[in-house]
């Protein structure tokens, strides 16, 4: 059982009082449903099992007592590597598949058999169709949408010598990946293959399996989230610094609210326009309310954080949280990262939940289908259901806990390099200096098996402590949002040279950088550095983190960012640990092969030491200052 305050369980006064109420109101979470399948199977947290076919399920004995092999001869080496593979190319396909809804999106605008989107970046577009080689005289922007959107679909299903923006790799990167032959091809190919592979009876060598899984990864990195995020800047918008809110203060007890949650800023942004209706906005005030409020969760929060300034009500183990308020009267839905534990939650409530899309319905949900065609008329009948929801609320079980915190947001790569006048030479300058000794990505989620929000923010203040730059995505912005380090007054708690950078520019220690699939900007910037300074990704003195990973997806972001050359720490064993040659190659053997590994270390201090040795080295490399 928990302490009665709860921290022990998350590091954050709104989530501690609303674990608190849901225990008083009897609401199951997610923290409850950890510990009633505790003791977790030991078996497959080492990864050591397999049901891959029927004449299993097999499981290997780890201490040498019982099986050392699958009915059909696999040992511990094959099970585990194949588990990878299989958790690569489900994260990869998630990331991938939002991906191609968006060259959908892109293709109907240009065909004109949508009105309800339109492109809000022609300028963007028009420097992609360029980078894809794509003849732009005598095109207007709806030929290029056409135009673009048909060469990425290309990288989907048809077979091309090369992904569309494959040549933002260093060209030293691009030589090691044709070498090793993990170029990626494609990018549902590469998914395919990998589960044709996993099939009983194709690969059974673990490291020519990892050797997919990481062509696999990185058809995701630099294509299918490239895809994703390029497409959104250049339908939605390309985000640009500013100042928003977060926490489940940001919900308001005198109005509707409404909360987006999932990955696809399709729905999201139609449901965002929806609020702004007149005649809502004067229904949801004939109800009594003061107004309509939109708040995000998750990584569509994150979408529309990054462009539109939306408040952020929380991260992934807040969603079950936010609706613990008493005050949401809709949550609405699109895929990725939604817990069916919602649907429950949301029924101890008044709170309704809508699913959207085709891919993802929930039992006890309604379904409310999206397509390109109805998206603004399916939007407006969603908000209305959340004024008649509204209605339903019980007053005297609302309780929104403390006061919102300013974060701000928007730093996307254009943003940044505009900031400093248009060319990187500034940043390379700060490195050179020592001023910005490096640069780390954290990425992702929390996992109720780490106190919530503690690594992600604790990681993030001690490499800023250590002059090195944070770049969040995912729910980690939500987790250093809310600790105040997403704020310029955040340079005082940074090294000197930091917070100096950080004062002249007025920007935070901390930067927010998007949604799990704006890792691909990560990726971008380090290749424009890499490309810039002449040498290759692994040489620059940066790293990424997912101290509280949970997701295939962070596996395969993980893994991406390690085959392009980016050393990588997890706060959460994968479970590998069962095969002595894949967790060797993971965490040691990949540095000879791609410039890279992975580290596993749970302490976020002593995880915080590890990138700094790892920043130390390549900066020495370099031939600069420590
Ligand atoms: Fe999901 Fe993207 Fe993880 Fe958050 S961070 S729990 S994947 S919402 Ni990407
Ligand atoms: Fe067992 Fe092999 Fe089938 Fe896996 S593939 S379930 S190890 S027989």
């Amino acid at each position: 059982m928990s302490k009665t305050d709860f921290s022990d369980l998350t590091i954050c006064k709104d989530a501690q009082q609303m674990l608190a109420k849901a225990r008083e109101e009897g609401v199951e979470t997610v923290w409850d449903r950890k510990r009633a399948q505790e003791p977790h199977c030991g078996f497959c947290e080492l990864g050591l099992s397999c049901r891959n076919c029927a004449m299993g399920p097999c499981r290997i004995d780890p201490f040498g007592h019982g099986p050392q092999r699958g009915v059909c001869g696999a040992d511990a080496h094959v099970i585990v590597a194949r588990n990878v593979g299989r958790s690569v190319a489900s994260g990869a396909a998630a990331h991938s598949d939002h991906g191609r809804d968006l060259v959908e999106t892109l293709h109907a605008i240009g065909e004109g058999s949508t009105t309800d989107y339109t492109i809000r970046d022609p300028e963007k577009l028009a420097r992609i169709a360029v980078e894809l080689g794509i003849e732009t005289a005598g095109k207007d922007t709806n030929a290029l949408a056409r135009a673009v959107s048909e060469r990425l679909f290309e990288d989907y299903g048809i077979r091309r010598n090369s992904l569309a923006f494959i040549g933002r790799a260093p060209q030293k990167r691009r030589d090691l990946w044709k070498k090793l032959g993990i170029t990626p091809r494609g990018i549902d190919r590469e998914v395919v293959e990998m589960m044709h592979r996993t099939h009983m009876g194709v690969d059974n060598e673990p490291v020519n399996l990892l050797l997919h899984a990481a062509r696999v990864a990185l058809s995701d990195g630099w294509a299918g989230s490239l895809t994703a995020t390029e497409l959104s800047d250049v339908i939605f918008g390309t985000p640009t610094p500013r100042v928003a809110q977060v926490n489940l203060a940001v919900l308001k007890e005198d109005h509707v609210n409404i909360l987006v949650h999932g990955h696809n800023p399709i729905v999201s942004e139609a449901i965002l326009a929806a609020t702004k209706d007149p005649g809502l906005i004067k229904a949801a005030k004939d109800k009594g309310a003061a107004g309509i409020n939109l708040a995000g969760l998750c990584c569509t929060g994150n979408e529309l954080l990054m462009r539109q300034g939306i408040p952020m009500a929380g991260n992934h183990l807040m969603s079950e949280l936010a609706i613990v308020t008493g005050a949401v009267d809709l949550i609405i839905v699109d895929y990725q990262c939604i817990m069916p534990g919602l649907v429950t939650v949301a029924g101890c409530y008044h709170s309704k939940v809508i699913t959207t899309s085709p891919k993802a319905h929930f039992s006890g949900a309604e379904h409310v289908e999206f397509s390109l065609d109805n998206a603004r008329q399916k939007a407006l009948q969603a908000v209305g259901m959340a004024i008649e929801a509204y209605s339903g609320r019980d007053p005297k079980r609302v309780f929104i806990p403390g006061s919102p915190v300013p974060m701000m947001t928007g730093f996307s790569n254009e943003a940044v390099i505009g900031a400093l006048g248009g060319t990187l030479t500034p940043l390379i300058d700060a490195i050179k200096a020592g001023q910005i000794r490096g640069a780390v990505g954290i990425v992702g989620c929390n996992n109720p098996r780490v106190k919530h929000d503690f690594a992600n923010s604790e990681l993030a203040k001690e490499l800023i402590k250590r002059d090195i730059l944070v770049l969040v995505t995912g729910c980690a912005t939500v987790s250093t949002g809310k600790q105040g380090l997403l704020m310029p007054e955040a340079a005082s708690l940074a090294g000197p040279g930091l917070s100096a950078v950080c004062r002249a520019l007025g920007i935070p220690p901390v930067l927010h950088v998007g949604s799990c699939v704006d890792n691909s900007r990560i990726m971008s910037l380090c290749a424009a550095l890499a490309t810039t300074l002449g040498v290759d990704i692994s040489d620059l003195p940066v790293a990424a983190a997912a101290p509280e990973w949970y997701s295939e997806k962070a596996v395969a972001i993980g893994l991406y960012a390690v085959a392009s050359g980016v050393f990588t720490v997890l706060g959460v064993t994968p479970p590998v640990l069962g095969s002595s040659v894949v967790a060797g190659l993971l965490t040691n053997g990949l540095e000879g092969v791609v410039g890279a590994t992975f580290a596993i270390e749970p302490d976020p201090c002593k995880a915080a030491e590890l990138i700094d040795a790892r920043i130390r080295t390549k900066r020495l490399a370099l031939g600069l200052s420590a």
